[in-house]
């Protein structure tokens, strides 16, 4: 998604407006890493999803603007119960986590009563209530072998639980949920993106298949792709994740390349917000995110425990 100079030069007055209504508010904007380039450009952080709900932690401010999806923001509301938290766009939601509800939760708990529940961080409040830890795509393999348990029930992303299988001895029960986003990157894209960039690192996303995985060089989430490639004496990337994040690792890394392996890598929730929907929610502070006080408590008990391991 190139920016032309005259799409950015509009940009700037409505990241303008943008900074006056952060100031009317007494408000902090954060962006995930897949935003938009001109959205993560007005935010006061930048990161992945829990690093962004850590970042507001005592924050001073009376407002966060989560500009990432739902899941997000409810978990900077639950880390977060006195500040008001915006979603920037009211249908930014994520498959992932929608494909597991309470009914199939209590189903699958049902047939492996004596597992243990560990919920990557994609999911609802509600589902985290019900869980007994948390996990991100970061620290997913760490979680699992940290807690007494032998048999875990990983929801709801099965191409991260099985990553996290193959870095653990414990049974790993795959709950089926998936990303479709990162699951439609195929191998045949890779090998295709390794021809053009022969002498390139591939990094890609836990959340993508297995055999995905196995052709690239690491599989990282999103804070240790920058890590990475930060740290790395390599020039060349290919990127195995949605197309936000190039802007990061670019900005951060200005002597390195990076290229999308898949002109696909798109979620578009992600791209749902844009800077006319943050001015709009801050605007009329609307699309206000809460989580009732008691499903609140048990989520942030199963987050509070991976932040102890992790
Ligand atoms: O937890 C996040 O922010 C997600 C969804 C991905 C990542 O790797 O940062």
């Amino acid at each position: 998604m190139e920016v032309t100079d005259r799409a950015r030069s509009g940009f700037k007055e409505l990241q303008e407006e943008v900074l006056k209504l952060k100031r009317e508010l007494n408000a902090i904007i954060v962006a995930h890493n897949y935003q938009r380039a001109e959205v993560q450009d007005i935010a006061d952080f930048t990161g992945d999803s829990l690093e962004l709900a850590r970042e507001c932690v005592g924050t001073r401010a009376e407002v966060i603007v989560f500009c990432g999806v739902l899941f997000m923001a409810e978990t900077a509301a639950i880390l977060n119960p006195d500040t008001t938290v915006l979603l920037s766009h009211r249908d930014a939601g994520c498959p992932l986590a929608d494909t597991i509800d309470m009914d199939s939760l209590r189903e699958w708990k049902g047939r492996y009563p004596q597992a243990a529940v560990v919920a990557y961080v994609n999911t609802s409040a509600a589902i985290k209530a019900e869980s007994d830890i948390c996990c991100t795509s970061a620290n997913g393999a760490e979680v699992v072998n940290a807690i007494p348990d032998q048999e875990i029930l990983f929801i709801p992303d099965r191409n991260l639980g099985h990553y996290v299988s193959t870095r653990t001895d414990k049974k790993v029960i795959l709950y089926p949920g998936f990303c479709a986003t990162h699951d439609n990157l195929t191998v045949g894209e890779v090998r295709a993106a390794r021809q053009r960039y022969p002498e390139a690192r591939v990094l890609v996303h836990p959340e993508c298949r297995p055999e995905v995985i196995e052709l690239a060089d690491a599989a990282l989430s999103t804070s240790q792709m920058l890590r990475y490639a930060k740290g790395s004496d390599a020039r060349v990337f290919l990127i195995g994740t949605e197309e936000g994040m190039l802007y990061p690792l670019r900005k951060e890394n200005p002597d390195k390349e990076f290229h999308l392996i898949s002109d696909s890598l798109i979620c578009p929730d992600m791209k749902r917000t844009t800077l006319e929907t943050v001015i709009e929610t801050m605007r009329a502070r609307k699309n206000v995110v809460t989580v009732p006080e008691e499903i609140r408590v048990r989520a942030k008990k199963a987050i509070d425990g991976m932040l102890a391991i992790s």
